[in-house]
């Protein structure tokens, strides 16, 4: 068994909106030994009182740049939260807040590029100045449209707005990440699962990542 002086072998879970993330997540908290990082959404929707989430999706030109770099902040927080067990499962990581997200209201033209120019140094000068662990990624690999139905269906009242092109360039932008490798940083092998099955498959499929996850915790 790693002892707790060993760094814990770092996991972050990755997909499109609706992906089931948070579900994963869940399934892995029957076991010992993992450290769950779930994504600070509820961080985001209230910060002093403001619902940046809210605030970024009702105006985004005015709030993109803000909502991402507290986004930022709260995901280095996760990377740097120091963990007791010998698996650390994170939602999400600063890779796909920069190269999903930020990439995209770059391309949209939601980010002015001054702006878009100062979450980019942020985020080179993290990576070029802090150590982030990472030793395997989850790609919760979904269809647009399967997620879209999702997204509605759960009726996150900030997310009623959200168009299915939206979520179809989200898509392709975490298939340039992951598959096609198309940016400098993939920081760890892909494991990818077919997270469209519903509810009553899904655990068959998680199940399949549980060899590559547990065998570091025992
Ligand atoms: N979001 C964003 N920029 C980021 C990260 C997230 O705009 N860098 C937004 C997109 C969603 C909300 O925050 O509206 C939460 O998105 P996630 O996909 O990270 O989390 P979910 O709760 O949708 O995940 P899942 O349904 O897979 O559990």
């Amino acid at each position: 068994m790693n002892t707790m002086n060993t760094k814990p072998f770092t996991v972050f879970v990755e997909g499109n909106i609706g992906s089931g993330k948070t579900t994963f997540l869940e399934h892995f908290r029957r076991f010992e030994d993992i450290t769950l990082l779930t994504e600070p959404v509820e961080e985001w929707r209230n910060l002093k009182g403001w619902n940046l989430l809210d605030l970024m999706y009702k105006e985004p030109s005015k709030w993109a740049m803000t909502f991402q770099s507290y986004v930022s902040l709260t995901m280095l927080d996760m990377h740097r939260k120091p963990t007791p067990t010998p698996v650390k499962l994170m939602e999400r990581s600063l890779y796909s807040a920069r190269y999903c997200f930020v990439e995209h209201m770059m391309r949209s033209g939601t980010l002015h590029p001054a702006e878009f120019a100062v979450l980019d140094e942020w985020f080179r000068f993290i990576m070029n100045q802090i150590h982030i662990d990472a030793d395997l990624i989850v790609y919760l690999k979904t269809t647009p449209s399967v997620v879209y139905e999702r997204i509605k269906k759960r009726a996150r009242s900030e997310e009623q707005c959200v168009p299915l092109s939206y979520i179809e360039e989200l898509h392709k932008l975490h298939e340039d990440w992951l598959i096609n490798r198309e940016h400098a940083e993939c920081p760890a092998p892909v494991l990818v699962l077919d997270a469209d099955l519903d509810l009553s498959q899904i655990t068959e499929e998680y199940k399949k990542s549980e060899h590559q996850i547990l065998r570091k915790a025992v």
